[in-house]
């Protein structure tokens, strides 16, 4: 059977991430929508490297949590079977003992060099503007995806999409394009699709089956139901 998992900040709430679009959301007050642009990095870059620095420091201080360890324990079964795809830029997936993970907006412990194109390991900050390892110039930028940039890897992505058996729905609004659009797509390829989210998405009818409760409890017991099956 091959799966294909999208997660989003709701995966990492019970971790101590704050999410997006939920009342104690991450902006304070913006909308995600305005600040998350690279019109907004270029009026106040300072800012905004300040933003994201906090959050890279911040990871120091969040742990995985059930549903991360969860889908570590899934890929090590499946192994190639599994494609999992998150919009999150932690890295609590990786530390939950997942080893392939495809960050489509990006990572925080990543940096973007707006003038050579290079990724860089990062986990300093980036608000003093150091240089860039591979040319030298001071143009380093979170290595995230913004509104009206294009996410990575959507053509490995939509690949994986075709393909899929399973497509689950994990911790996200579905108020973002193309990650909203995955549902419908991998539907019409043939995939039966599963939502678990705290409460129903905004794509939440789009959806076979939907279960709704915290990801620390459902992940694990719907990732105990497919080994169950996998094994059996
Ligand atoms: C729990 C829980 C618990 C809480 N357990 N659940 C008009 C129509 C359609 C599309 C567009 C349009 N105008 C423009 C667009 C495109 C645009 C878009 O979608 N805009 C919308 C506003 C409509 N999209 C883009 O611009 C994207 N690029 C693009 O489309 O390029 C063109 C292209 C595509 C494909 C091929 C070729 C070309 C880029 C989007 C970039 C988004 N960037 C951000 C910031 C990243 C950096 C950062 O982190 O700071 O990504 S915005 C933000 O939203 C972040 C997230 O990844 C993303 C999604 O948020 P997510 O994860 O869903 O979080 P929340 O907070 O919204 O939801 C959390 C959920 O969890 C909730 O449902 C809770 O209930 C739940 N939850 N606790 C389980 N314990």
């Amino acid at each position: 059977m091959r799966v294909v998992v999208l997660t989003g900040a709701g995966i990492s709430a019970e971790s101590g991430v704050p999410t997006f679009r939920d009342a104690d959301g991450l902006w304070e007050g913006h909308r995600v929508e305005d600040v998350a642009t690279p019109e907004a990095y270029d009026a106040q870059p300072q800012l905004v490297q300040e933003f994201y620095d906090a959050r890279r420091a911040a990871l120091a201080h969040v742990a995985p949590n059930p549903a991360h360890e969860a889908l570590g324990r899934l890929e090590r079964a499946l192994g190639d079977d599994l494609f999992l795809v998150t919009q999150n830029i932690d890295d609590l997936h990786e530390r939950g003992g997942s080893q392939h993970v495809h960050h489509m907006h990006g990572e925080l412990r990543s940096a973007l060099c707006r003038a050579c194109g290079s990724r860089v390991a990062w986990d300093g900050p980036l608000v003093d503007f150091p240089g860039c390892p591979g040319c030298g110039l001071t143009e380093l930028r979170p290595d995230v995806v913004w509104f009206g940039e294009v996410p990575y890897g959507m053509d490995e992505i939509l690949v994986h999409l075709q393909r899929a058996d399973l497509f689950v729905s994990i911790g996200t609004s579905g108020a973002v394009y193309p990650a909203a659009g995955f549902v419908t797509f991998a539907a019409r390829h043939g995939a039966r699709t599963l939502e678990l989210n705290l409460v129903p998405s905004e794509g939440s009818a789009f959806f076979d089956e939907a279960r709704h409760g915290p990801a620390g409890v459902l992940v694990p017991a719907w990732v105990d139901e497919v080994l169950g099956e996998v094994m059996a």
